[in-house]
C-alpha cells in the first residue's frame, strides 16, 4: 500500500482541496518512549511490529509554520537556519508535504523552531511531523480528528503518531494492511509527580538514522525474535503501574525495556551504539544511586542522550548529582 493511498482514504474528498489559510502554525511535543517501537512490518507507511508506549514532554517540541510563498521552491528554515533543499531533512519533509498537493504547489516556507537538539536521539523528527501535520490541518481546514492526524503523521515518522497526543500515548501496532489501526491513542491517566530529565551529552547529529538501525536490527539480530514478547510484558507492567502509581515498576520496566532493545541493536551485525562514554558513565551513576536508595532509572533512544526518570521530591537529589539536568515534568499545566 502506498501513502498516498492512505491519504485518499483519509482525506477522501479534501484531498488535494485548494488551501483554506494563507498561513498556519502549530506545535507538537516531544515524545520518550517507555516501551519502545524498535521495527518495521512495513517501511513504506512504518508500521511497526509491536506497539508501543511513551510520555509526551509537555513544553519540549517544535512549532512549524507553514506560509505559502508563491514561489517556484519550498524552502525551510530550523531555528531560522536556511535548510539546503539537497538535504535528506529537507527531501523527507518535502516528500510529506506532496502527499498533499499537485504537482508540488503550492510552495510553502516552513519555519520549524525547536527548543531541542535536532536528531539527537531526543524524538525531533517526532515532533516535527507531528508539528508538520497538526499545521496543514489548519491551513487546508481538514478538522480531521487526532486518531487520523496520528496516522498521517506516521507517514512521516513512525514516533511521530505519539506526538499528536500530551501525557501518556499507546501507539496500538494494528493488523491492517493499510495501517488505518495503528495510531497514537491517548491514555487519560495522569502521572503529576513525574519527572524526566533531559542529560544532553554530545549535540552531534548520528551517523546511522534510526530508520536504517531498526531494519539492521530486525534482519540480522539473533537476539530480536525475543523482542515483541518483551513489548508485551512491559506494556502489560507498564500500564498496571500507571494505574497503581508504582514508580518503582515504572521506571524498573522502562529502562529494562531500553536496555533490551539496545542490547538488539549491539548484537545486529554490523553492530549498532549509539553510546559514548558519558552513556555509559550516567548509566553507571544511576545504578550506584539506586544501590544507594535513590528512585531513579533511565532511558536511552537512538542517541547517546540519556533521559531520566524519577519523582517530583527528588528533584534536589537528581539536581546535585547531575548538574546539567534539564528537568521536565510531563503533566505540569502550562
Ligand atoms: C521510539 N525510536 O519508540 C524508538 C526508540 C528510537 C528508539 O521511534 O523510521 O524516527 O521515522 O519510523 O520514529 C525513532 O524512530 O523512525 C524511534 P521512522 P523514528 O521512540
Amino acid at each position: 500500500v502506498k501513502k498516498s493511498e492512505v491519504v485518499r482514504l483519509i482525506l477522501k474528498e479534501r484531498w488535494r482541496a485548494a488551501p483554506y489559510h494563507l498561513q498556519a502554525n502549530a506545535y507538537a511535543p516531544i515524545n520518550i518512549a517507555l516501551c519502545k517501537y524498535w521495527g518495521k512490518r512495513d517501511q513504506e507507511l512504518n508500521l511497526p511490529l509491536t506497539s508501543s508506549f511513551s510520555i509526551s514532554l509537555n513544553n519540549h517540541g517544535a512549532t512549524t509554520e507553514l506560509k505559502i510563498n508563491g514561489k517556484e521552491n519550498d524552502e525551510i528554515f530550523v531555528n531560522d537556519i536556511l535548510i539546503s533543499e539537497d538535504s535528506v531533512f529537507s527531501k523527507r519533509l518535502i516528500d510529506f508535504l506532496d502527499l498533499f498537493r499537485h504537482d508540488h504547489f503550492p510552495r510553502f516556507t516552513m519555519i520549524i523552531k525547536t527548543n531541542i537538539p535536532i536528531a539527537a536521539g531526543l524524538a525531533s523528527s517526532a515532533c516535527g511531523f507531528a508539528a508538520m501535520t497538526l499545521a496543514l490541518d489548519k491551513l487546508f481546514n481538514w478538522q480531521l480528528p487526532k486518531d487520523k492526524l496520528s496516522i498521517l503523521a506516521r507517514l512521516g515518522s513512525g514516533s511521530a503518531c505519539r506526538s499528536i497526543w500530551d501525557g501518556f500515548v499507546e501507539w496500538q501496532v494494528g493488523v491492517s494492511a493499510d495501517g488505518m489501526d495503528s495510531y497514537g491513542i491517548a491514555i487519560p491517566n495522569k502521572w503529576p509527580d513525574l519527572c524526566v530529565g533531559l542529560l544532553i551529552m554530545s549535540l552531534q547529529e548520528k551517523n546511522l538514522s534510526s530508520r536504517e538501525a531498526m531494519q539492521r536490527t530486525v534482519m540480522t539480530s539473533p537476539l530480536y525474535q525475543a523482542w515483541p514478547n518483551k513489548v508485551t510484558h512491559d506494556l502489560f507492567i507498564l500500564k498496571q503501574a500507571i494505574c497503581d502509581n508504582d514508580f518503582n515498576s515504572l521506571g524498573k520496566t522502562a529502562e529494562s525495556n531500553a536496555t533490551t532493545m539496545h542490547a538488539t541493536m549491539l548484537s545486529a551485525w554490523p553492530p549498532v551504539s549509539y553510546a559514548i562514554p558519558e552513556t555509559l558513565h550516567a548509566m553507571h551513576t544511576v545504578w550506584k544511586l539506586r544501590d544507594q536508595g535513590l528512585a531513579i532509572y533511565f532511558t536511552q533512544d537512538a542517541g547517546p542522550n540519556i533521559k531520566l526518570l524519577f519523582q517530583k521530591n527528588d528533584i534536589q537529589n537528581v539536581r546535585e548529582h547531575f548538574a546539567a539536568v534539564d528537568i521536565v515534568e510531563p503533566f505540569l499545566e502550562i
